[in-house]
């Protein structure tokens, strides 16, 4: 990586090209329109579909589709690449190489704006850390938005007079950002994800780790291990500090967001919120919980407005969302579990709202898409200790039944159905009354449909006109 080109201010007297025509290519392009740059768009399908919009919006640029070649992009001194592409090709690095500026829109944005920022990362937990977070900021009376990887693009973000600007960052929009101040940062957790682009796993967290270049206050989960000592490293010639969080393994241990026995939060080992009172379940949640009260820490903001807005807070849809009760059988939604550790969390959470409830619920796992070249074992050996049966659709659906023989779970505890209505019957059939069903796919949609939210979108439909089936018999 040529460290110092990227290191230079962008030029709005220069052309810019716009790689990719998708939302953040569509961002940049409105941003830099408003302001008269002059820029071009490319995009590497033939005929993408947004292509008539985008020719009429920006008429007066040069649109590229097909293939992307060297030829045409030598003549760009800067490119804002869109995050779903990587620099990591050979085209990009010989660009870089010849002094070409790459960047994304977050290190574009980064350059030009001038309120707080707090940024939040991780392979699980973003949203519901950065909607949180911007939603006891709006509650103690700051003027706040929240975008980036989840809702609104970066860029667009700028147009809303705003005095905190909270930004949900990927790894791959990580890839592409060199200067992003933050008054705090987190990297919640580091499980495999999107392991079809890196090298290994720590390749992934070593760009993920990149959200604290720069921060004031490192919000770092305790159990992070990793990531916690190169910190600490990094406190030898950077000037930041480190807030913990997380759920102490021994009493030697100081954190100053904690959760206390599964059960209760603390701040400063002072307790100040029952897990029970807080809508959101499941451990995960909770210290989803502990990381957005971490982040607001520098803002001072008063306690009892915070713990009042998170008791409010009742999650997105697609997470854990509960969808309805068929016969007994609580039917969740968890469309967003796109990876195995977002899974087992998920499964791990019914465990311990089962322990506040004093209930053993047992739990009918639906799951199953593109792996994105995960390794299963882990969920495999879950789903033999933690699932009474287990219903798997999609491309790799063989592959977590794979992982969960070998852990030693039994052939015939899998049902292999080919669509979501055969996935939701099949599970009906299996559940007795009390137990859970959980499509949690820990797997990406694209094998099988547009997206996470149409995926999900039609788990709760199929869930629905079960019930109502159910009800016209009765
Ligand atoms: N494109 C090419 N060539 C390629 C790949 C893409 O030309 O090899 C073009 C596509 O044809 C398309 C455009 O680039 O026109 C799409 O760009 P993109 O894939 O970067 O997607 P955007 O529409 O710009 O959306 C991106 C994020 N998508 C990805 O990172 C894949 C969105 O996150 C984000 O909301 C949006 O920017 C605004 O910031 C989505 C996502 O799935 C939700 N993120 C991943 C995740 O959460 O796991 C990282
Ligand atoms: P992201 O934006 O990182 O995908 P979300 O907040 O949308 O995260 O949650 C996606 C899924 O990840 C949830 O449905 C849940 O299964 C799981 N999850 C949420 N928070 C955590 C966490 N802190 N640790 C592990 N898994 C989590």
């Amino acid at each position: 990586m040529n460290k110092r080109t990227q290191n230079k201010s962008f030029d709005f007297n220069i052309t810019t090209l716009i790689v990719g025509m998708g939302s953040t290519g569509l961002s940049c392009a409105r941003y830099l329109k408003k302001r008269n740059c002059q820029f071009a768009i490319a995009d590497s399908r033939q005929e993408p579909p947004e292509l008539d919009s985008v020719k009429n919006e920006f008429n007066k640029s040069l649109i590229m589709t097909g293939e992307f070649e060297r030829e045409l992009f030598k003549d760009y001194k800067q490119i804002i690449v869109s995050p779903g592409i990587s620099i990591r090709s050979k085209l990009f690095i010989s660009l870089q190489e010849q002094g070409c500026l790459i960047i994304g829109d977050i290190e574009l944005f980064a350059q030009v704006v001038k309120k707080p920022v707090i940024a939040i990362t991780g392979s699980n937990g973003k949203s519901t850390v950065t909607t949180l977070v911007e939603k006891i900021a709006q509650d103690c009376d700051i003027k706040a938005i929240a975008g980036g990887n989840l809702g609104i693009p970066a860029l667009d973000l700028l147009e809303t007079q705003s005095d905190l600007y909270i930004l949900e960052l990927s790894s791959f929009q990580l890839e592409t950002t060199y200067s992003l101040k933050t008054i705090s940062a987190t990297v919640l957790n580091v499980s495999e994800d999107h392991m079809d682009r890196y090298t290994g796993l720590d390749d992934y967290r070593q760009v993920k780790e990149r959200i604290y270049n720069n921060t004031e206050n490192a919000v770092v989960n305790y159990q992070e291990t990793i990531t916690l000592e190169r910190l600490k490293q990094r406190m030898n010639t950077e000037a930041f500090s480190i807030i913990l969080f997380g759920e102490k393994l021994s009493p030697a241990q100081d954190l100053e967001y904690e959760l206390l026995e599964g059960e209760v939060l603390t701040q400063a080992h002072k307790k100040i919120l029952q897990a029970k009172n807080i809508k959101l379940k499941g451990k995960y949640n909770y210290l989803n919980v502990l990381a957005a009260l971490a982040l607001l820490k520098p803002l001072q903001l008063d306690l009892k407005k915070q713990i009042q807005s998170i008791k409010e807070y009742s999650g997105l849809p697609h997470r854990c969302e509960w969808v309805d009760s068929v016969n007994g059988i609580d039917f969740y939604n968890d469309s967003k579990g796109t990876n195995t550790g977002a899974t087992i969390a998920a499964i791990d959470g019914f465990e311990v709202d089962a322990f506040l409830e004093h209930e053993k619920r047992s739990v009918i796992l639906i799951a199953g898409g593109v792996g994105k070249d995960a390794d299963f074992k882990e969920l495999g050996e879950t789903i033999e200790k933690k699932i009474k049966f287990t219903i798997l659709m999609g491309v790799d659906a063989t592959q977590i039944k794979a992982s969960a023989l070998s852990a030693g779970a039994k052939n015939d505890e899998f049902y292999m159905v080919s669509s979501m209505y055969e996935a939701v019957f099949t599970a009906k059939k299996l559940a007795d009354s009390g137990d859970v069903v959980l499509f949690s796919p820990a797997c990406a949609s694209f094998d099988m449909y547009q997206n996470y939210m149409k995926r999900g979108e039609d788990f709760k439909e199929k869930v629905l006109a079960l019930k109502g089936e159910l009800t016209n018999v009765s």
